[in-house]
């Protein structure tokens, strides 16, 4: 199994988020990729393969220019007008509020959704180069291998067309499926005709809100997610069970909202229902936004998962039987992050 690493995510440090009204030390820390790199070479899996950096055009698939051209500049701006980093926004344009405001503050509010996603001046940087491990590894599938993992950090599956938050700046999950994608409708035209091209399965315990809102009105992408409920869980304003995709995408979006205190069995069980849906929809290629914040000892997380479950789900999903990119989101239970990426990957890729 290749595995493709976002080498400049260290460049991506902030020190410090607010959550729930409170200011703590920053959960999401290049730590997380040094541990998981840690246990994946103790498990004696393949050196990771450094990826190029996505490329605004790359980006530009996904994401509104607009966006990219906030993203790529907010840093400067707010030192520019004398702010001190990390840029945060301070009050967002809810409705009734105008939108046009050049002060960088305001900016901050148009694009970010909530404090969890900071912006310091290795930021956009280290974004390019986590959806270049992702873009890394769909060039792989597409080259015919069966499993590949995308070391990403940031992660990427709270971010939408024009949408920071919760860690996620640029979505590597949504890029990848969706170069996965067009490489389909520019193909053999007798795939194109009889064979959905891509599925997105997201097991990060909170929902894929990001991607959820990219491939909301396309039927080429199917998203599936299994979550904490949003009636109670972060991002609360999306993932509920009757978010069923709209338009020409309606009936390709799958919800799975599961209660606090999810273990194993429960899990499992949701997940056979996710996996049947993917089979019916028969994708010639899975993506899977691959969290590990379901962990009983999660500090962000309400489920109850054991390492050992992580093996069963990475079996599971494999018995689909489909060319597979996981891509890294979530986990901060740092002490046992490296040990339950490496039971993931081991339940993957035993079934061949
Ligand atoms: C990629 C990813 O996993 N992002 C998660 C961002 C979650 N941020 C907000 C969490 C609000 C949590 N309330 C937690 C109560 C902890 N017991
Ligand atoms: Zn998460």
């Amino acid at each position: 199994m290749k595995i493709f690493l976002s080498t400049e995510h260290h460049l991506h440090n902030p020190p410090f988020e607010l959550i729930d009204g409170r200011v703590v030390t920053y959960f999401e820390t290049p730590q997380r990729v040094a541990i998981i790199l840690q246990a994946l070479a103790d498990a004696g899996f393949a050196s990771p393969i450094p990826a190029p950096a996505a490329t605004l055009s790359d980006l530009a698939a996904v994401h509104t220019p607009d966006y990219l051209e906030y993203l790529s500049n907010a840093s400067e701006r707010w030192q520019t007008a004398g702010l001190s980093e990390p840029v945060f926004p301070s009050a967002w344009p809810l409705p009734g509020l105008r939108l046009r405001s050049d002060c960088p503050r305001a900016a901050a509010g148009r694009y970010m959704f909530d404090l969890s996603a900071p912006i310091i001046a290795g930021t956009f940087t280290a974004a390019c180069s986590s959806a270049g491990a992702a873009l890394a590894g769909a060039a792989t599938l597409l080259a015919g291998d069966r499993y590949v993992y995308a070391l990403c950090r940031p992660p990427g599956h709270h971010a939408a067309s024009a949408m920071a938050g919760g860690y996620c700046y640029l979505n590597n999950a949504a890029l990848a499926a969706n170069l996965l994608a067009q490489s389909h409708t520019t193909g053999e035209v007798t795939w194109t005709l009889r064979t959905p091209p891509v599925a997105i399965l997201d097991i990060d315990y909170h929902h894929g809100n990001g991607t959820q809102s990219i491939f909301y009105e396309r039927n080429d992408v199917l998203t599936v997610s299994l979550h904490a409920d949003p009636a109670f869980e972060y991002p609360y304003y999306l993932g509920f069970s009757d978010e069923r995709g709209a338009g020409a995408g309606e009936g390709y979006n799958l919800n799975i909202p599961l209660p606090a205190g999810t273990d194993d069995t429960g899990y499992l069980k949701a997940l056979d229902q996710a996996l049947q849906a993917i089979a019916d929809y028969a994708p010639r290629y899975l993506v899977v936004s691959a969290g590990f914040d379901t962990f009983a000892a999660d500090p962000l997380g309400s489920f109850a998962l054991t390492t050992a479950a992580y093996q069963a789900i990475g079996a599971a999903i494999a018995q689909l039987g489909l060319p597979t990119l996981v891509v890294q989101e979530g986990g901060y239970a740092l002490q046992e992050l490296g040990t339950n990426v490496v039971a993931f990957l081991r339940g993957v890729t035993s079934v061949c």
